[in-house]
Protein backbone atom coordinates (compact mmCIF):
# COMPACT_ATOMS: atom_id res chain seq x y z
CA UNK A 1 0.00 0.00 0.00
CA UNK A 2 1.15 3.41 -1.05
CA UNK A 3 2.60 5.47 2.00
CA UNK A 4 0.46 7.96 3.44
CA UNK A 5 1.67 11.67 2.93
CA UNK A 6 1.93 13.35 6.59
CA UNK A 7 -0.60 15.73 7.32
CA UNK A 8 0.30 19.52 8.72
CA UNK A 9 0.25 18.34 12.68
CA UNK A 10 2.44 15.26 11.73
CA UNK A 11 4.71 17.31 9.55
CA UNK A 12 4.79 19.67 12.74
CA UNK A 13 5.34 17.06 14.90
CA UNK A 14 8.62 15.40 12.85
CA UNK A 15 10.08 19.32 12.15
CA UNK A 16 9.14 20.98 15.38
CA UNK A 17 9.47 24.50 15.24
CA UNK A 18 10.81 26.98 17.81
CA UNK A 19 7.39 27.01 20.30
CA UNK A 20 6.94 29.87 22.50
CA UNK A 21 5.27 29.46 25.63
CA UNK A 22 5.02 26.07 25.96
CA UNK A 23 5.76 23.28 23.76
CA UNK A 24 3.45 22.85 20.79
CA UNK A 25 1.89 26.12 20.68
CA UNK A 26 3.11 27.60 17.42
CA UNK A 27 1.75 24.13 16.26
CA UNK A 28 -1.21 24.63 17.87
CA UNK A 29 -1.61 28.01 16.22
CA UNK A 30 -0.91 26.70 12.47
CA UNK A 31 -3.45 23.86 13.46
CA UNK A 32 -6.04 26.41 14.70
CA UNK A 33 -5.34 28.62 10.95
CA UNK A 34 -5.66 25.22 8.74
CA UNK A 35 -9.16 25.30 10.40
CA UNK A 36 -9.96 28.87 9.08
CA UNK A 37 -8.78 27.40 5.72
CA UNK A 38 -11.05 24.38 5.87
CA UNK A 39 -14.14 26.08 6.70
CA UNK A 40 -13.72 28.75 3.91
CA UNK A 41 -12.65 26.06 1.30
CA UNK A 42 -16.20 24.62 2.24
CA UNK A 43 -18.16 28.06 2.23
CA UNK A 44 -16.56 29.59 -0.76
CA UNK A 45 -17.33 26.45 -2.76
CA UNK A 46 -20.50 26.69 -2.73
CA UNK A 47 -20.44 30.99 -1.72
CA UNK A 48 -22.88 31.44 -5.26
CA UNK A 49 -25.57 29.22 -3.55
CA UNK A 50 -25.80 30.79 0.06
CA UNK A 51 -26.19 34.46 -1.35
CA UNK A 52 -22.74 35.34 -0.37
CA UNK A 53 -21.54 36.88 -3.28
CA UNK A 54 -21.89 41.28 -4.08
CA UNK A 55 -21.20 43.90 -1.54
CA UNK A 56 -22.04 44.36 2.11
CA UNK A 57 -22.76 48.11 1.28
CA UNK A 58 -19.95 49.50 3.62
CA UNK A 59 -16.49 50.74 2.91
CA UNK A 60 -13.39 49.08 4.69
CA UNK A 61 -10.56 51.18 6.47
CA UNK A 62 -8.35 51.21 2.96
CA UNK A 63 -11.55 52.65 1.58
CA UNK A 64 -12.61 50.03 -0.27
CA UNK A 65 -16.44 48.18 -0.77
CA UNK A 66 -16.20 45.14 0.97
CA UNK A 67 -17.29 42.05 -0.07
CA UNK A 68 -19.84 39.75 1.53
CA UNK A 69 -17.02 37.23 1.28
CA UNK A 70 -14.20 39.42 2.52
CA UNK A 71 -16.41 39.98 5.65
CA UNK A 72 -17.39 36.38 6.22
CA UNK A 73 -13.41 35.12 5.47
CA UNK A 74 -12.57 37.84 8.50
CA UNK A 75 -15.25 36.60 10.46
CA UNK A 76 -14.18 33.27 10.78
CA UNK A 77 -10.59 33.98 11.13
CA UNK A 78 -11.30 36.09 14.36
CA UNK A 79 -13.79 33.40 15.71
CA UNK A 80 -11.65 30.50 15.20
CA UNK A 81 -8.23 31.79 16.54
CA UNK A 82 -10.09 33.76 19.55
CA UNK A 83 -11.37 30.66 20.64
CA UNK A 84 -8.70 27.91 19.75
CA UNK A 85 -5.82 29.45 18.82
CA UNK A 86 -2.37 30.82 21.18
CA UNK A 87 -2.55 34.45 19.43
CA UNK A 88 -2.91 37.70 21.48
CA UNK A 89 -3.81 40.28 19.20
CA UNK A 90 -5.53 39.69 15.53
CA UNK A 91 -4.90 42.21 12.58
CA UNK A 92 -6.13 42.26 9.31
CA UNK A 93 -6.88 44.29 6.12
CA UNK A 94 -10.63 44.37 7.27
CA UNK A 95 -10.05 45.52 10.49
CA UNK A 96 -9.11 49.24 11.36
CA UNK A 97 -7.96 48.04 14.86
CA UNK A 98 -6.45 44.61 16.19
CA UNK A 99 -8.17 42.71 18.20
CA UNK A 100 -6.68 42.05 21.29
CA UNK A 101 -7.44 38.29 22.60
CA UNK A 102 -7.52 38.02 27.10
CA UNK A 103 -7.66 34.37 27.99
CA UNK A 104 -6.74 34.16 31.54
CA UNK A 105 -4.15 32.00 32.92
CA UNK A 106 -3.38 31.14 29.19
CA UNK A 107 -0.49 32.13 27.53
CA UNK A 108 -0.72 33.81 24.28
CA UNK A 109 2.46 34.49 22.95
CA UNK A 110 1.30 35.23 19.14
CA UNK A 111 0.15 37.72 16.80
CA UNK A 112 -1.69 37.14 13.88
CA UNK A 113 -1.81 39.55 10.62
CA UNK A 114 -4.16 38.52 8.02
CA UNK A 115 -5.36 39.31 4.88
CA UNK A 116 -8.83 37.08 5.23
CA UNK A 117 -9.95 36.88 0.99
CA UNK A 118 -7.48 38.00 -1.45
CA UNK A 119 -8.08 38.99 -4.58
CA UNK A 120 -11.26 40.68 -3.91
CA UNK A 121 -12.59 41.11 -7.45
CA UNK A 122 -12.32 37.47 -8.38
CA UNK A 123 -15.22 36.66 -5.57
CA UNK A 124 -17.95 36.77 -8.01
CA UNK A 125 -16.91 35.50 -11.11
CA UNK A 126 -15.66 31.98 -9.39
CA UNK A 127 -11.81 32.65 -9.98
CA UNK A 128 -8.63 31.67 -7.28
CA UNK A 129 -8.70 33.66 -4.34
CA UNK A 130 -6.12 33.08 -1.29
CA UNK A 131 -5.86 34.48 2.80
CA UNK A 132 -2.52 35.32 3.56
CA UNK A 133 -1.35 34.98 7.44
CA UNK A 134 1.83 36.48 9.25
CA UNK A 135 3.03 35.37 12.33
CA UNK A 136 4.91 37.39 15.46
CA UNK A 137 5.59 36.73 18.36
CA UNK A 138 4.69 39.35 21.70
CA UNK A 139 7.70 40.67 22.71
CA UNK A 140 7.05 40.84 26.13
CA UNK A 141 4.37 38.90 26.87
CA UNK A 142 3.96 40.12 30.57
CA UNK A 143 2.63 43.43 29.41
CA UNK A 144 -0.86 44.00 28.28
CA UNK A 145 -0.64 44.13 24.05
CA UNK A 146 -1.35 47.42 22.66
CA UNK A 147 -1.10 48.29 18.85
CA UNK A 148 2.06 49.56 18.28
CA UNK A 149 3.11 45.91 18.97
CA UNK A 150 2.14 44.67 15.78
CA UNK A 151 4.64 46.81 13.96
CA UNK A 152 7.40 44.00 13.72
CA UNK A 153 9.76 44.07 10.91
CA UNK A 154 9.23 41.08 8.11
CA UNK A 155 12.17 39.44 9.41
CA UNK A 156 10.74 38.77 12.57
CA UNK A 157 7.89 36.54 11.55
CA UNK A 158 8.27 33.16 13.35
CA UNK A 159 6.02 31.66 10.49
CA UNK A 160 4.45 32.81 7.31
CA UNK A 161 1.94 31.45 4.66
CA UNK A 162 -1.15 31.29 2.47
CA UNK A 163 -4.03 29.52 1.52
CA UNK A 164 -4.53 29.61 -2.26
CA UNK A 165 -8.58 28.32 -3.32
CA UNK A 166 -8.17 27.15 -6.74
CA UNK A 167 -8.90 23.89 -8.31
CA UNK A 168 -7.40 22.16 -5.00
CA UNK A 169 -7.33 23.97 -1.87
CA UNK A 170 -3.62 24.36 -0.82
CA UNK A 171 -1.92 25.48 2.08
CA UNK A 172 1.53 26.47 1.89
CA UNK A 173 3.68 27.63 4.85
CA UNK A 174 7.07 28.29 6.10
CA UNK A 175 8.24 28.30 9.81
CA UNK A 176 11.98 29.54 8.86
CA UNK A 177 13.05 26.13 7.59
CA UNK A 178 11.71 26.06 3.74
CA UNK A 179 8.48 26.14 2.42
CA UNK A 180 6.03 23.48 2.64
CA UNK A 181 2.69 23.12 0.19
CA UNK A 182 -0.09 20.51 1.50
CA UNK A 183 -3.41 19.90 -0.24
CA UNK A 184 -6.58 19.79 1.65
CA UNK A 185 -8.12 16.30 0.90
CA UNK A 186 -11.74 17.28 1.47
CA UNK A 187 -12.68 13.68 1.77
CA UNK A 188 -10.37 12.99 4.84
CA UNK A 189 -10.52 16.61 6.08
CA UNK A 190 -6.78 17.18 5.87
CA UNK A 191 -4.27 19.06 4.50
CA UNK A 192 -1.77 16.66 3.34
CA UNK A 193 2.42 17.29 2.06
CA UNK A 194 2.09 17.45 -1.54
CA UNK A 195 4.93 19.85 -2.25
CA UNK A 196 7.59 19.38 0.12
CA UNK A 197 10.60 22.07 0.58
CA UNK A 198 9.85 23.91 -2.67
CA UNK A 199 12.76 25.39 -4.71
CA UNK A 200 12.10 28.35 -6.70
CA UNK A 201 13.77 28.54 -9.98
CA UNK A 202 16.53 30.96 -10.15
CA UNK A 203 14.77 32.75 -13.04
CA UNK A 204 11.18 32.43 -14.99
CA UNK A 205 9.84 33.11 -18.05
CA UNK A 206 6.39 34.69 -16.44
CA UNK A 207 5.66 38.45 -15.70
CA UNK A 208 2.25 39.25 -13.33
CA UNK A 209 1.62 42.76 -13.30
CA UNK A 210 -1.44 44.99 -13.51
CA UNK A 211 -0.49 46.20 -17.10
CA UNK A 212 -3.44 48.59 -17.35
CA UNK A 213 -1.60 51.08 -14.96
CA UNK A 214 1.44 51.32 -17.18
CA UNK A 215 0.98 54.79 -18.11
CA UNK A 216 1.01 55.55 -14.47
CA UNK A 217 4.28 53.78 -13.61
CA UNK A 218 7.96 55.87 -13.28
CA UNK A 219 10.21 55.32 -16.05
CA UNK A 220 12.25 52.52 -15.21
CA UNK A 221 9.53 50.29 -14.44
CA UNK A 222 7.77 50.76 -17.85
CA UNK A 223 11.60 50.03 -19.26
CA UNK A 224 11.59 46.96 -17.43
CA UNK A 225 8.31 45.39 -18.63
CA UNK A 226 9.34 46.60 -22.35
CA UNK A 227 12.77 44.80 -22.00
CA UNK A 228 10.14 41.57 -20.81
CA UNK A 229 8.65 41.64 -24.12
CA UNK A 230 11.66 41.51 -26.37
CA UNK A 231 12.33 38.97 -28.90
CA UNK A 232 15.86 37.60 -26.89
CA UNK A 233 16.20 33.79 -26.78
CA UNK A 234 19.07 34.58 -24.88
CA UNK A 235 17.62 35.56 -21.71
CA UNK A 236 14.37 33.61 -22.56
CA UNK A 237 12.70 36.36 -23.96
CA UNK A 238 9.37 37.49 -24.79
CA UNK A 239 8.15 36.33 -21.47
CA UNK A 240 4.69 35.09 -20.75
CA UNK A 241 2.12 37.45 -18.99
CA UNK A 242 -0.01 35.61 -16.82
CA UNK A 243 -2.03 38.19 -14.45
CA UNK A 244 -4.88 36.63 -12.34
CA UNK A 245 -5.92 39.59 -10.12
CA UNK A 246 -5.06 37.53 -7.07
CA UNK A 247 -1.66 38.16 -5.71
CA UNK A 248 -1.64 34.55 -4.08
CA UNK A 249 -2.41 32.74 -6.96
CA UNK A 250 -0.11 34.61 -8.90
CA UNK A 251 2.94 34.25 -6.46
CA UNK A 252 2.25 30.47 -6.11
CA UNK A 253 2.45 29.78 -9.86
CA UNK A 254 6.17 31.66 -9.44
CA UNK A 255 6.81 29.35 -6.62
CA UNK A 256 6.54 26.40 -8.27
CA UNK A 257 7.67 27.61 -11.78
CA UNK A 258 9.46 30.41 -11.58
CA UNK A 259 9.14 34.51 -12.78
CA UNK A 260 8.30 37.73 -11.37
CA UNK A 261 4.95 39.87 -10.02
CA UNK A 262 5.10 43.42 -9.47
CA UNK A 263 2.25 46.03 -8.21
CA UNK A 264 5.09 48.86 -8.30
CA UNK A 265 4.52 52.45 -6.70
CA UNK A 266 2.95 54.62 -9.71
CA UNK A 267 4.05 58.09 -9.91
CA UNK A 268 1.14 59.62 -7.97
CA UNK A 269 0.97 56.70 -5.46
CA UNK A 270 4.32 55.94 -4.98
CA UNK A 271 3.46 53.73 -1.84
CA UNK A 272 1.48 51.26 -3.79
CA UNK A 273 -1.33 49.22 -3.16
CA UNK A 274 -0.42 46.03 -1.33
CA UNK A 275 -0.36 46.44 2.63
CA UNK A 276 2.86 45.29 4.14
CA UNK A 277 2.18 43.84 7.26
CA UNK A 278 -0.45 41.05 6.42
CA UNK A 279 0.35 40.93 2.26
CA UNK A 280 3.92 41.88 1.31
CA UNK A 281 5.71 40.68 4.48
CA UNK A 282 4.41 36.87 4.53
CA UNK A 283 5.02 36.47 1.21
CA UNK A 284 8.10 38.03 0.28
CA UNK A 285 8.91 35.52 3.33
CA UNK A 286 7.30 32.49 1.88
CA UNK A 287 9.58 33.02 -1.41
CA UNK A 288 12.50 33.95 0.44
CA UNK A 289 12.56 30.83 2.07
CA UNK A 290 12.23 29.47 -1.39
CA UNK A 291 15.27 31.14 -2.67
CA UNK A 292 13.10 34.04 -4.40
CA UNK A 293 13.57 37.54 -3.53
CA UNK A 294 10.73 40.50 -2.57
CA UNK A 295 11.55 44.02 -2.96
CA UNK A 296 9.94 47.39 -3.14
CA UNK A 297 12.44 48.59 -5.64
CA UNK A 298 14.67 50.18 -3.75
CA UNK A 299 14.67 48.29 0.12
CA UNK A 300 14.17 44.41 0.98
CA UNK A 301 10.58 44.47 1.78
CA UNK A 302 11.87 42.12 4.95
CA UNK A 303 13.86 44.86 6.27
CA UNK A 304 11.06 47.30 6.35
CA UNK A 305 10.55 49.35 9.86
CA UNK A 306 6.86 49.41 9.61
CA UNK A 307 4.77 52.90 10.34
CA UNK A 308 1.35 51.85 10.55
CA UNK A 309 -0.70 49.07 10.56
CA UNK A 310 -2.29 49.44 6.95
CA UNK A 311 0.92 50.80 5.72
CA UNK A 312 1.32 50.08 1.51
CA UNK A 313 4.72 49.36 0.24
CA UNK A 314 5.16 48.62 -3.54
CA UNK A 315 5.72 44.97 -4.48
CA UNK A 316 8.44 42.94 -6.76
CA UNK A 317 8.79 39.42 -5.53
CA UNK A 318 9.66 36.55 -7.43
CA UNK A 319 12.70 34.81 -8.83
CA UNK A 320 16.02 35.95 -7.52
CA UNK A 321 17.43 36.99 -10.79
CA UNK A 322 14.53 38.36 -12.21
CA UNK A 323 13.74 40.32 -9.00
CA UNK A 324 17.66 41.69 -8.97
CA UNK A 325 16.96 42.45 -12.69
CA UNK A 326 14.01 44.35 -12.17
CA UNK A 327 15.37 46.53 -9.35
CA UNK A 328 18.72 47.34 -11.58
CA UNK A 329 15.65 48.98 -14.20
CA UNK A 330 13.78 50.52 -11.19
CA UNK A 331 17.13 52.25 -9.66
CA UNK A 332 18.16 53.66 -13.73
CA UNK A 333 20.68 51.30 -14.22
CA UNK A 334 19.74 49.24 -17.49
CA UNK A 335 21.47 46.48 -17.82
CA UNK A 336 19.81 45.12 -20.81
CA UNK A 337 18.46 48.37 -22.34
P1 LIG B 1 -7.66 42.68 -4.30
O1 LIG B 1 -7.47 44.15 -4.06
O2 LIG B 1 -8.62 42.38 -5.40
O3 LIG B 1 -7.92 41.93 -3.03
O4 LIG B 1 -4.77 42.25 -2.21
C1 LIG B 1 -4.70 43.11 -3.21
C2 LIG B 1 -4.97 42.54 -4.58
O5 LIG B 1 -6.27 42.09 -4.82
C3 LIG B 1 -4.01 41.40 -5.01
O6 LIG B 1 -4.46 40.13 -4.63
C4 LIG B 1 -3.98 41.54 -6.50
O7 LIG B 1 -2.80 41.04 -7.10
C5 LIG B 1 -4.14 43.03 -6.68
O8 LIG B 1 -4.66 43.57 -5.47
C6 LIG B 1 -5.14 43.34 -7.76
O9 LIG B 1 -5.20 44.72 -7.92
P2 LIG B 1 -5.64 45.35 -9.33
O10 LIG B 1 -7.09 45.02 -9.48
O11 LIG B 1 -5.39 46.81 -9.17
O12 LIG B 1 -4.80 44.72 -10.39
Amino acid sequence: MAQQPLTVEQFLMANPPASLGGAGSLTALLSAIGLVGKTLARDLRIAGLLNMLGMTGETNVQGESVKKLDQMANETFVQVLQRDGVAGALASEEMEKPVFVTSPGRPAPYMVLFDPLDGSSNTDVNMPLGSIFSIVAHQNPAQPLGDNDLLRKGTHQLAAGYFLFGPSTMLVFTTGKGVHGFTLDPNVGEYQLSHPTIKMPARGKVYAVNEGNYEKWPEGTRRYIDSLKKLDKATGRPYSSRYSGCLVADVHRLLLAGGIYLYPGEINKPEGKLRLLYEANPMAMVVEQAGGSATTGDMRILDIEPKKLHQRVPLIIGSAEDVREAERYMEGQTALA
